[in-house]
């Protein structure tokens, strides 16, 4: 029941690609792995993966996902 109640709790959020509900190196190497073409998106992983919100994943969303895994104060240049 938990559980259930969990998954109705859980917000797809920017930068978790994989959908684990945590943003980590896992997700940076999964957004690596959609650009390299290794893995085709779901939509949802797509919309967790566009970090910059262009309509395309790129190394930019990449360095986005790292700044979020770094935390707020690293600032975004
Ligand atoms: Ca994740
Ligand atoms: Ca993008």
């Amino acid at each position: 029941m938990d559980n259930i109640i969990a998954w109705f709790r859980y917000e797809p959020h920017k930068g978790d690609v994989n959908e684990d509900g945590n943003v980590d190196i896992l997700d940076v190497v999964e957004a690596v792995n959609i650009i390299l073409g290794l893995v085709e998106p779901t939509t949802a992983q797509f919309w967790a993966a566009d970090v910059t919100q262009d309509g395309s994943i790129d190394i930019l969303d990449v360095v986005n996902i790292v700044n979020v895994i770094l935390g707020p104060t690293v600032p975004i240049r």
